[in-house]
């Protein structure tokens, strides 16, 4: 075992202050920063609250407050600082930096941001400073993989949870899902949300539970995939607006303008008219569209969406997993068993044709909560 370095050390603590800002910096990234002379932390912060000032400036402002200069020192960051754009919300960092005589910067990983990327460290590098880049670049990343995920692919970090017996049922025949999972696991998912930006279920889930999708201690939003706007307007994902009902142009119009009169975003996708008889009746009770995954991704990635929590139902599960668009699963075993050939599988959707082409998880981990197993898993 090699002891770490005392860069290291710093790096880590800036990661721990960084974690903070958990769900509140979003779809920011979460930023630590650790101001360090002589061997001794002089002023530590973090990034709190989205739109908010960033790590540096907030240490800065406290050196200032404490009377303390920054002459000589180094600074230990997750990410490296900010540089000015169009768009942005708060002074660039860099600039900041630069008029505080600092002697060196320690940054984990590069800004994925395309508008920063490099640019900031370039700058400290031709004032002079010292920078030192891919300290702890691992953890660095993995702390902010939704960030990361966000604006390298151009789609937010998806995340499914799924509650299934272990005969893989997340309902009974008759629709009744209350409950599978023990309240220890229902309890943990609650505080799951806080994490996400937004939490995605189809009109089915809705329909049937009349959930709140909750969160423990923040309202995420809520994405709805409704093709027919079938939706109750006294659902309790509407008790607010931070709602996206994500239809198609299949949908009633009078619908769509009084959830738009209501101040909720109605998206509404593009539906070709199906051939032979849905056609001739083209408003049938009870038909639905799919909604094809990639575009919506992409569409709410540029509602400054960065992680969608995706939790059912069994069509909407299948629709993510026939496009292989899920990061990360939390898959939850309660030791039931529903039965009954009627009774809904954990996944719908069209599903592969050969075994040899089923999705290969990776990562893959098993924890025991409450009476139920927790697996964790990417692909
Ligand atoms: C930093 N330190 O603490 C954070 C950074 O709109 P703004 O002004 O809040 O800027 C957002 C961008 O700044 C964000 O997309 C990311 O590139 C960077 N975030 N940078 O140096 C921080 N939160
Ligand atoms: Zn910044």
């Amino acid at each position: 075992m090699t002891l770490p370095t005392s860069d290291e050390i710093f790096m880590h603590r800036a990661l721990q202050l960084a974690r903070h800002g958990e769900g509140l910096a979003s779809p920011n990234p979460m930023v630590g920063a650790v101001l360090v002379r002589g061997g001794r932390i002089l002023g530590e912060a973090f990034h709190k609250q989205f739109g908010g000032a960033h790590a540096e400036q907030m240490l800065i402002q406290d050196m200032r407050a404490r009377k303390i200069q920054m002459a000589g020192a180094t600074l230990y960051l997750n990410l490296e600082p900010c540089v000015e754009y169009s768009g942005k919300k708060t002074p660039a960092c860099t600039r900041a930096l630069l008029d505080s005589k600092i002697l060196r910067v320690v940054v984990a990983c590069t800004d994925p941001n395309p508008k920063v990327s490099g640019r900031g460290i370039n700058a400290l590098r031709k004032a002079g400073i010292q920078v030192e880049v891919g300290c702890l670049k691992d953890e660095a990343e993995k702390l902010n993989e939704k960030f990361f995920t966000w604006m390298r692919t151009g789609r937010p970090f998806v995340c499914m949870k799924v509650a299934m017996s272990l005969d893989g049922k997340i309902a009974a025949k008759t629709g009744d899902s209350k409950w599978i999972t023990s309240e220890t696991s229902r309890a943990w998912v609650h505080e799951l949300r806080d994490t996400y930006d937004a939490i995605l279920v189809g009109i089915g889930t809705v329909a049937k539970d009349n959930p709140q999708l909750a969160g423990k201690k923040r309202e995420p939003k809520r994405i709805i995939l409704d093709s027919m706007l079938r939706i109750s307007p006294k659902a309790k994902v509407l008790r607010d607006s931070n709602v996206i009902l994500v239809t198609t142009t299949r949908a009633p119009r009078n619908k769509i303008q009084y959830f738009q009169k209501r101040g909720i975003v109605c998206k509404i996708f593009h539906q070709r008219p199906t051939r032979g008889k849905a056609k001739r009746i083209p408003r049938q009770e009870g038909a639905t569209f799919k909604i094809s995954i990639p575009p919506l991704l992409r569409f709410l990635a540029q509602q400054g969406v960065s992680s969608v929590l995706v939790e059912g139902g069994s069509e909407v599960f299948g629709s993510f997993i026939d496009k292989k668009m899920v990061d990360r699963f939390y898959w939850f075993i309660a030791p039931k068993i529903i039965g009954g050939r009627n009774a809904k599988p954990a996944i719908g959707g069209e599903g592969v044709l050969k075994v040899a082409r089923s999705l290969q998880l990776k990562n893959w981990s098993v924890h025991e909560m409450g009476t139920d197993l927790l697996i964790e898993a990417s692909i």
